[in-house]
């Protein structure tokens, strides 16, 4: 009897590869998309790696798939918009061997900096995406999309979100399937787009897209569910299994392909039902396109554009039920804070003390912008602190700058910052930037990356030195220091940030949840030295706590013993006691 197992949606994702014969893969870390690569790693016939960020994952997966194997790259939404620029031209010239991109959507947010729709990319793009509702089809679907990919010759791509990438079903689990690689031929009206080549290749797309409309009534991944016709609703991924659960004895379209879309199916299916719904979460990228073919439905105008969708959600839109959602969370509101012992914390403590704004970017350090520590003033997207900081320069001259700095992570340093790193350098931009290397991707949970010194599949490799990257573009100014060292730090940041030429602190810590790092000691309060002042309280550290004499108490099973409290006390009412 075949194998059964219970997976989530992203190790069936990497099932379906493994089992459809890929044999590269190329990511880049992202909420939801992470934990495909840390399946796929598992399967030795993969090759599998941790790209610097998602255009340069993309582009080796092109890479393997014009070599002649099957390639895929995975990365969640925002990573689509990095890998956006081969992305648009692979779709003009198709694929060698099968192509998959597996995008990552967050409806709902739960930790993106904006909830952006892969659809869309895609129509632009003129790719298809399939989506998947749970994990067995998450797995079969990452198989018809390599048919398709060759079939239809362009990258698929499939689309998953947090509630499925992050949901657990039973998955049938089949053989892998041994493609053989397809022998190279130059092609270069195929692969090299210039604008003699691009254009016959668009007259392609066109065509291909149009082709996979036509065939899409017969692909497995779409279906119609005919039960009662008076009520019929479109739907797709997740959703989908919001729709059966409300109202199982609708009939439903679901659609598996969601670009393009299978026009004669949809309009047939439209046909024999009386009240048509478009359920769908985030943009109204089915919608439209039904609206625009005449067919009458309700969509966006009673289903909110945001948010992640639910059953009770459509309960209480189409039933008038009230439910559970209407009332505001039961569990008390847990706004995510960093870490007891996180090194990130020390830094911001500095800057907080001496007045700095900081341009930021994303990873743990986002959060330098709530308060107590009300560091960070901006977070646009990886890569945009230091670039922001030299337009603000640029904008309002050196003065302007001089009590802020950037503040980047080192994997988002690897990503896109060293790009404006450059960019700073080139255009003579006199900035300071703090690169916080806690030499891990925290915010993700640890991946490594290039200047960590090891791989996605566990090879011990030479780390790119930053250190060494800020001399060798001619950054005169480059000074780590121990992130703990207050006193080092404060100097230092004082020295830089007076400089009328650009500067970089790189200040050195690894991520306290890291494994093997442990500070030996937790910190402990000696009550008859303390002054009740609250120095120690400054930072926020959530392992501290003021009683009610005023007095600070510490929770010793929170603390992880890095000392900033000790350090911050000028009373010597904090000292260390071994764990
Ligand atoms: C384009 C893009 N890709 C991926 C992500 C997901 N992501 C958020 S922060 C981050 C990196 C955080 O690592 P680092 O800069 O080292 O900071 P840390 O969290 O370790 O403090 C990643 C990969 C994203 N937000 N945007």
């Amino acid at each position: 009897m075949a194998e059964k197992k219970i997976m989530l949606g992203n190790e069936a994702i990497a099932r379906g590869a493994y089992e459809a014969g890929v044999k590269v893969s190329a990511a880049y870390p992202g909420t939801p998309s992470t934990e495909i690569s840390e399946s796929i790693v598992k399967y030795d016939e993969i090759y599998a790696e941790w790209s610097p960020n998602e255009k340069v994952a993309m582009e080796v997966a092109i890479g393997a798939s014009i070599s002649g194997v099957r390639a895929m790259a995975s990365m969640k939404h925002v990573g689509v918009n990095v890998a956006s620029d081969p992305l648009y031209t692979a779709s003009y010239t198709g694929v060698g061997r099968g192509l998959v991109l597996v995008a990552a959507d967050d409806p709902g947010l739960y930790s993106s900096q904006n909830e952006q729709d892969t659809r869309c990319v895609a129509r632009a793009a003129q790719v298809p995406v399939l989506e998947p509702s749970d994990s067995q089809e998450a797995k079969d679907f990452m198989k018809f999309a390599f048919e398709m990919s060759e079939k239809y010759d362009t990258p698929v791509i499939v689309r998953t979100t947090t509630r499925l990438s992050h949901s657990q079903g039973m998955v049938t689990l089949e053989e892998r399937q041994e493609v053989p690689d397809k022998p190279y031929e130059r092609n270069i009206g195929k692969f090299v787009m210039m604008p003699g080549m691009a254009k016959g290749r668009h007259v392609y797309v066109e065509k291909r897209m149009e082709a996979m409309s036509e065939d899409g009534g017969g692909f497995f991944v779409n279906r119609a569910e005919y039960k009662d016709t008076s009520i019929g609703f479109i739907t797709s991924g997740i959703p989908y299994q919001y729709v059966k659960e409300v109202f199982p004895e609708a009939s439903v379209l679901k659609l598996g392909m969601v670009n393009p879309l299978p026009r004669k199916m949809i309009e047939e299916f439209a046909s024999k039902v009386d009240k048509l719904y478009i359920f769908e979460e985030l943009e109204p990228v089915i919608e439209e396109q039904v609206k625009a073919w005449g067919i009458p439905a309700e969509g966006k105008n009673i289903f909110t554009r945001q948010g992640e969708y639910s059953a009770n959600m459509l309960r209480r839109v189409l039933l008038s039920e009230e439910t559970e959602e209407t009332q505001p969370a039961r569990v008390p509101a847990r706004p995510p804070i960093l870490c007891p012992g996180c090194p990130h914390r020390s830094v911001f403590s500095v800057l907080k003390k001496l007045k700095i704004h900081a341009a930021g970017d994303i990873g743990c350090y986002t959060l330098g912008a709530v308060a107590p520590l009300s560091v960070i003033d901006t977070t646009i997207c990886m890569g945009a602190s230091i670039s922001s900081l030299h337009g603000m320069e640029m904008a309002k001259g050196k003065e302007y700058i001089k009590n802020w700095v950037a503040v980047i992570g080192d994997s988002t340093f690897m990503h896109t910052g060293v790009n404006s790193l450059m960019n700073t350098v080139y255009n003579q931009g006199t900035g300071t930037i703090i690169i916080v290397d806690n030499s891990t991707t925290g915010m993700t949970g640890h991946q490594d990356h290039a200047a960590t010194g090891k791989t996605l599949k566990g090879k011990t490799v030479p780390a790119i030195s930053i250190y060494h990257f800020c001399k060798a573009i001619g950054i005169e100014h480059v000074v780590e220091v121990d992130a703990f060292d207050l006193a080092l730090l404060e100097k230092v940041i004082r020295e830089e940030t007076e400089r009328d030429e650009v500067s970089v602190i790189i200040t050195k810590a690894p991520c306290v949840l890291l494994k093997g790092n442990h500070f030996p000691d937790v910190c402990v309060p000696v009550s008859e030295k303390c002054k009740k002042c609250g120095a120690c309280l400054k930072p926020g550290c959530p392992a501290l706590t003021k009683k009610e004499d005023g007095s600070i108490a510490i929770d010793i099973t929170m603390c992880n013993g890095c000392g900033l409290c000790m350090q911050l006390c000028p009373f010597d009412a904090i000292a260390k006691e071994p764990k």
